[in-house]
């Protein structure tokens, strides 16, 4: 079942299994869901792009993933998963679908699968135990947080910033925001 995955990428997926199951336990998800989304959501990470190419053209995905398998194995791994492997869940299908973007309106799995994925034990950047905390106190502040870091790299990379990801930013904050009014 992993025959896409290489070994490094192999245990970062059992890593985001088991923060997705931590934070569906705090945050009250399905744990099931989220360890199988967890598990599977990069399965089609480790694609060339002639093959990532072939299989977006095969599931008629958007042209404009074309050559770009940061973008592109998300959706490809949501076809996979859906056509390859009979999954029927849309939930689960849009967690992996939009597990590097998120977007506006996510569900609370889409959202933990997104943290999830960022703050899972194997990640080694500097700020990894602040985004852990962040993310079992407050989900949504840390899907804010990583988002609007997300979007500062890629600017500062000049790469294409997707609509989701922007969207998904202004969303998560006017939630964040009206949760505060509330109290
Ligand atoms: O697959 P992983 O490495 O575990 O993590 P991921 O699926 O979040 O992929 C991260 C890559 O995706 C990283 O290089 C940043 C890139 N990315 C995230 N949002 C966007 C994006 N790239 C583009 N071009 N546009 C985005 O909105
Ligand atoms: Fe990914
Ligand atoms: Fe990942």
């Amino acid at each position: 079942m992993h025959e896409h995955l290489k070994e490094s990428r192999y245990r970062h997926s059992l890593g985001v299994e088991e923060m997705a199951v931590r934070l569906a336990g705090l945050h009250g998800a399905d744990a099931e869901k989220a360890a199988f989304a967890g598990r599977y959501h990069d399965i089609a990470k480790n694609m060339d792009i002639p093959e990532m190419d072939a299989q977006i053209r095969k599931y008629g995905l958007p042209e404009h993933l074309l050559g770009n398998n940061a973008l592109a194995h998300s959706k490809v791994g949501a076809a996979i998963l859906e056509h390859e492997f009979g999954v029927k869940d849309a939930d689960i299908l849009n967690a992996v679908r939009y597990h590097t973007t998120a977007r506006k309106g996510m569900s609370l799995l889409e959202e933990l699968i997104f943290v999830a994925d960022v703050v899972e034990d194997n990640r080694t950047y500097s700020d990894l135990d602040y985004y852990q905390q962040l993310a079992y106190s407050d989900l949504d502040r840390a899907c804010y947080e990583i988002l609007e870091y997300t979007i500062g790299d890629l600017k500062g990379k000049n790469r294409e910033i997707d609509t989701d990801t922007l969207e998904a930013r202004d969303w998560v904050l006017q939630r964040i925001k009206e949760k505060n009014n509330g109290k």
